[in-house]
């Protein structure tokens, strides 16, 4: 209020209003505007990279006035507002986007083509915003495009890392990571140096008074970072919403640059002083479903929660309302237990600085659970939780007191029970269980699939739901927006989808794609459908070709499993498998070998850089590859692909491509996935077992439309347990054909895989490779049979796109709304 202009210079302003571009020629404008000033370079220092830059200032600038209204609106509403907390966000590139859900890609592409350029050579400039692992990160991007969508007042809130997700390279067959520093150019952010929060660690905690003579606890000494607010606008497809996503980037506190040792000429230790606080937000780490227990990474979670909730607050107190309204203005998201510490801090904030008393009963905070993996639950020593927030080691206690009082007095003497959910493990050293503290602070807990929602009430949470009852426990199944993942990734299909189901409407109600089933046998239609698969197969067969040099024959069968690699994920089945095939068609007589289905196995993602069992299976992959590529009695029949580096940009291309693709996890072990979805609404089909998301796919799409193989997640506890028992596991024979080919050195160093095939003969086969390695390979067998029959095969892939309404990230964000933060959207 205090910088808002006078009434009587006001019109100044509202004259003067800037609208970005409506047309082409302002487009053209605009972009010209910008190379020469923004840029300072001229029609005769133009690339791609500077047209790119240009024109995402041409829309930024027009995105910038849909946010200034959005925030304007939501101000003057006054409404609830989500507050969606995640430590990543794995947005992929912003011009397309932004293009699209403006409407205005087509103006775009005219205008850029008169100014000499191809708009997908500017789009392809733009570096990824790679603040994310893999689906949990891409998961709450698509959950930012749904909302602004869908019009509800909602932040996003997460750390501006310097370093996203490591870029990978392949040498010689191994990953090695380079560092990926993306903000050389990024117009799509606005610092707000205005915007700032200083944050304290270490120090210590006494009794005082605070400024109303009340006894509190007083946290004081230690050091302090300051967060800088970032802020990304977010469109809505079709919706002048557009959202805030503000990240957090740190900084030395200005009071902590130390003069004295300036002075004293100390330079250099007081230079270091700042990027020990810079280093706070520097790295995303590179862990996907693993937690490694870094220091680095609960200061991290601490400085972002911290910073978030003092801005929410301070948000909440403009509005002059009192506490007690607080749950009614305020949800908070907490994706996965990342955040968690939001809910002590908040309670810090309530009972130390505002000098309420402790209450227990709010319902502001719900805790999505995304994987009941043990390597991936998050857990604290105690020791350095104190060291580090010795306040907030203060409320973790007082929490667990009262939430073990009142287990108590609900289950009198059952101290099990009380060791059991206690949110202190009493182990050696004592450790702060994150996901328990989340559980007793939330109003809700959800999972990510009904499997996964349900496993979670029956093993992580099972004692929860005996003290807190089923209802705290719900299920919100994910879904994906189909803006970016077929309106953007397969815009032809996308197209083509339209002019059948009555226009672009179906994109904001992706129920309409139902439409869809009327076409079935309509000849020109599945022809037209069968043209865009293989176009979308040759441009990817050509990025092959210029990044491999390795032909790859469109007509062949595209088996697509691109994921971050986890042995959980089952990346060593599909190689196996592959092998499996080589071996069989070597076998084979040439005339025989004419017979067969000719496919092209193709794998992307990244292993965690410390995760050494997943880099193996990388190395097999490549090697494999290198051995089958070239092998001349083989030819087109089998190609083995590695794609480098898959990120978000790379899922856009290969998507729309892919026939068949692997969802073959160990049951249970899944959450959620949402590649899945992604590849059934391009038109791609399944392999897959019966876990996370794939059995709602199954449900929804019919079980004659997916290939699904493999032991059942009821069965994979007895069936491990049979494994350990057993000194020497047996495996499937035509597995261990397999395992003779590769110890026989056809791939390779047989050294180099020794552990992985130890893992399945001699350390239980955890992950149950062999258990379902021949259903596997007859289920192979069978897609090759479909796969002959091209005109059923089209048939079976329309009708499960028509039949994929159900997992549009929007859906999925209107049951949160529903069921979890008690929102509506804001009326435009
Ligand atoms: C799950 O492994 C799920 C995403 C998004 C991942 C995946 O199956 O689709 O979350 N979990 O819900 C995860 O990263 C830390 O846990």
């Amino acid at each position: 209020v205090e910088a808002s202009i006078p009434e009587p210079q006001r019109e100044a302003w509202t004259k003067n209003e800037f609208s970005g571009f409506k047309n082409k020629d302002d487009f053209e404008r605009e972009v010209v505007r910008h190379v020469e000033t923004t840029l300072a370079r001229s029609l005769y220092n133009c690339d791609q990279s500077a047209a790119y830059s240009a024109s995402s200032l041409a829309f930024r600038d027009r995105l910038i006035k849909d946010w200034n209204k959005t925030q304007q609106r939501q101000t003057f509403a006054d409404q609830k507002r989500i507050y969606y907390l995640s430590l990543e966000f794995l947005m992929g590139r912003a011009l397309d986007n932004a293009m699209l859900n403006l409407g205005f890609k087509d103006v775009a592409k005219e205008g850029l083509a008169e100014l000499g350029f191809q708009i997908e050579d500017i789009i392809g400039q733009e570096h990824d915003a790679a603040l994310g692992n893999g689906g949990l990160g891409r998961l709450a991007a698509c959950f930012l495009d749904s909302m602004a969508t869908l019009n509800f007042s909602a932040w996003g809130y997460g750390l501006r890392y310097r370093y996203g997700i490591f870029k990978q390279e392949i040498i010689d067959g191994y990953q090695v990571e380079v560092p990926d520093y993306w903000l050389d150019f990024n117009p799509w952010e606005f610092p707000r140096h205005d915007v700032t929060v200083d944050i304290q660690f270490y120090g210590n905690v006494r009794k005082g008074e605070n400024e109303n003579g009340k006894t509190v606890s007083i946290w004081e000494g230690g050091e302090t970072v300051t967060a800088v607010a970032y802020d990304v606008p977010t469109p809505g497809y079709d919706t002048p919403s557009t959202n805030n996503l503000r990240l957090w980037s740190s900084k030395a506190a200005s009071g902590e640059f130390d003069f004295q040792k300036f002075n004293s000429g100390d330079y250099e230790s007081s230079v270091a002083d700042q990027q020990r606080a810079e280093t706070i937000s520097a790295v995303l780490y590179p862990n996907d479903n693993l937690d490694r227990g870094k220091e680095l990474r609960v200061k991290q979670q601490y400085f972002w929660v911290a910073a978030s909730l003092y801005d929410i607050v301070r948000r909440f107190k403009k509005s002059g309302r009192s506490w007690n309204e607080f749950p009614d203005q305020v949800a908070i998201q907490l994706n996965d237990t990342h955040p968690t510490l939001a809910i002590v801090e908040l309670q810090r904030i309530l009972v130390d600085v505002e000098g309420l008393e402790w209450d227990e009963a709010w319902s502001i905070f719900g805790y999505t659970n995304h994987t009941v993996l043990p390597e991936a639950l998050e857990k604290w020593p105690v020791g350095l939780i104190e060291h580090l927030l010795p306040r907030h080691l203060q409320i973790i206690y007082d929490i667990n007191l009262f939430f073990l009082q009142s287990v108590e007095s609900q289950f009198p003497g059952d101290s099990d029970l009380l060791t059991r959910v206690s949110i202190i493990e009493e182990s050696q050293p004592k450790m702060v269980r994150m996901a328990y503290l989340a559980v007793v602070g939330s109003h809700k807990v959800n999972g990510v699939a009904e499997l996964h929602s349900d496993l979670i009430k029956t093993t992580i949470f099972k004692d929860f739901v005996t003290i807190f009852g089923e209802d705290k426990f719900t299920n919100v199944t994910n879904g994906v927006t189909p803006r970016r993942w077929l309106h953007q990734a397969n815009p032809r299909l996308s197209e083509l989808i339209a002019s059948k189901v009555g226009g672009n409407e179906y994109l904001k109600d992706l129920t309409l794609l139902n439409k869809l089933e009327l076409f079935v046998d309509d000849k020109e239609f599945r022809k037209e459908w069968a043209e865009i698969k293989y176009a979308n197969k040759v441009r990817l067969a050509k990025y092959i070709k210029s990044t491999l040099n390795i032909n790859v024959n469109p007509a062949a069968l595209f088996d697509v499993q691109v994921k971050r690699i986890h042995e959980y994920k089952r990346q060593q089945l599909n190689i196996y498998g592959v092998i499996h095939r080589y071996l069989t068609l070597k076998a084979m007589g040439p005339e025989e070998r004419k017979k067969q289905q000719p496919r092209v196995s193709i794998f992307g993602g990244k292993a965690a850089p410390g995760y050494w069992m997943a880099k193996q299976i990388i190395h097999l992959i490549n090697n494999v590859g290198s051995v089958v590529n070239k092998d001349p009695d083989i030819g087109d029949l089998l190609k083995v692909i590695f794609l480098e580096d898959y990120n978000v940009s790379k899922a856009e291309m290969i998507i729309p491509a892919s026939d068949l693709s692997e969802h073959i996890s160990t049951a249970g072990t899944e959450a959620s996935g949402t590649s899945n979805m992604k590849f059934v609404l391009n038109g791609g089909l399944i392999i897959g077992t019966c876990d996370g998301a794939n059995i709602e796919i199954t449900r929804e799409i019919g079980q004659e439309n997916i290939f699904l193989f493999g032991v059942l997640s009821e069965d994979v506890e007895d069936l491990r347990h049979a494994h350990a028992s057993k000194e020497q596991h047996v495996i499937d024979p035509a597995l261990t054909k397999v395992f003779e080919a590769i110890q026989g050195g056809m791939f390779g160093n047989p050294q180099d895989f020794n552990a992985m095939i130890s893992a399945v003969r001699d350390h239980g086969d955890f992950y149950l490779v062999s258990d379902d390695f021949q259903s596997y390979i007859d289920t192979h067998s069978s897609v090759d049979e479909a796969y002959r029959n091209q005109e059923e095969w089209v048939s079976m892939c329309i009708r499960s796109v028509a039949r994929m309404g159900f997992f549009s990230s929007d859906r999925c964000i209107n049951e949160y709304a529903e069921g979890i933060w008690n929102i509506e959207p804001l009326a435009v």
